[in-house]
């Protein structure tokens, strides 16, 4: 059965998930959609034009034309503008909510039955208007933020501890900003618990302390580097694993932001936590006990999220329904 995954918005993220995707064989067919349609064609053509090299079969398509979207299995939505040095996530929501409004329209009316996975900032609010905006099963629209907020945290984690990232497990829970909660108590290195490692005076809590907010500072220093744009390389890997693991239901438990109704005390708001991606989408929301310290900054999160939606509701009074 051929996949296609159509990416709306080809600029930077766009363009490396169209490029990643096809260098896994994830998919027989991309759709890279935008409404600089040059930009879309273009990348379309130089990355096919990669295939003789890297020996992929995947037919690409740039376009600005959402009928060319139908019958997609995956879309993954970057379309938007990125943050410029200064600004905040937040500072993005006017802008990006009308463009989300738009997106929405044209998946609901040309590719409905997609799992649909939101990339566009603020991270949150974004894919809650879009899963309202566009009337997706909660199950078929989800976030990526925390497999994004989680790497850089392992990145920091490995590079203080001189251990590879890949020994290293941990998450990330709430919302994408700067009270993500970056969680130590579910921390694994090299076998062992980031508590003991703490014990042990590997780390001293101020080095952890340093590396969570370096963690929630994450994109604001790669833009400050780049200076034009935002990180594009980690949020495309991670937006793959998410379409990796639905088309091929590999049943990941991954932290997303997703629709809690009730799980974690928080009813009808999107927010980071870990979910169960496999083929029918976000198949089920995995409650960790929290310690006390744990579950207040959770809720410090979920209560900045709420706070961003009520002034997307002031942009869109539709989104209070
Ligand atoms: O972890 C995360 N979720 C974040 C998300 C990590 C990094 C970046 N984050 C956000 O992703 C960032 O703040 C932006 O909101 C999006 C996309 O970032 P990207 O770096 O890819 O931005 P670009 O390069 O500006 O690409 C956006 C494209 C650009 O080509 C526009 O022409 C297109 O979006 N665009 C549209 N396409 C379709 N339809 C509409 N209306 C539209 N408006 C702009």
């Amino acid at each position: 059965m051929s996949k296609k995954i159509s990416l709306i918005g080809a600029g930077q993220i766009g363009g490396t998930l169209a490029h990643l995707i096809a260098l896994k064989g994830l998919a027989d067919d991309i759709v890279l959609f935008d409404l600089a349609v040059g930009l879309a064609k273009g990348k379309a053509l130089d990355i096919a034009q990669s295939s003789g090299v890297s020996g992929f079969n995947t037919n690409l398509k740039g376009t600005n034309n959402y009928k060319d979207i139908k019958d997609s299995d995956v879309i993954i939505i970057t379309a938007g503008v990125p943050r410029k040095p200064g600004m905040t996530r937040d500072d993005l929501l006017g802008t990006n909510l009308k463009i989300i409004k738009q997106v929405a329209e044209g998946i609901k009316s040309n590719a409905s039955e997609a799992f649909v996975i939101c990339i566009t900032n603020p991270l949150d609010i974004i894919v809650m208007a879009l899963q309202k905006y566009s009337g997706l099963p909660t199950q078929k629209v989800v976030g990526m933020a925390g497999i994004l907020d989680s790497s850089r945290f392992k990145y920091f984690l490995s590079q203080k501890l001189g251990k590879p990232i890949t020994e290293i497990s941990s998450l990330v829970l709430g919302g994408h900003g700067d009270t993500m909660v970056p969680l130590p108590n579910h921390t694994i290195i090299d076998g062992k618990s980031l508590a003991s490692i703490l014990e042990e005076k590997k780390i001293s809590d101020n080095d952890l302390k340093s590396i969570i907010q370096r963690t929630r500072k994450g994109g604001a220093e790669i833009v400050k580097l780049l200076e034009k744009g935002s990180a594009f390389y980690a949020p495309a890997a991670s937006g793959v694993e998410m379409a990796e693991s639905y088309l091929k239901n590999q049943k990941k438990t991954l932290p997303c932001a997703a629709y809690l109704n009730g799980e974690y005390g928080v009813k009808n708001l999107y927010a980071g936590v870990p979910v169960i991606i496999g083929e029918k989408g976000v198949e089920k929301v995995i409650e960790l006990k929290l310690n006390k310290i744990e579950k207040d900054n959770f809720d410090v999160s979920i209560k900045a999220v709420k706070e961003l939606f009520e002034s997307a509701i002031k942009i869109d009074s539709s989104l209070s329904k």
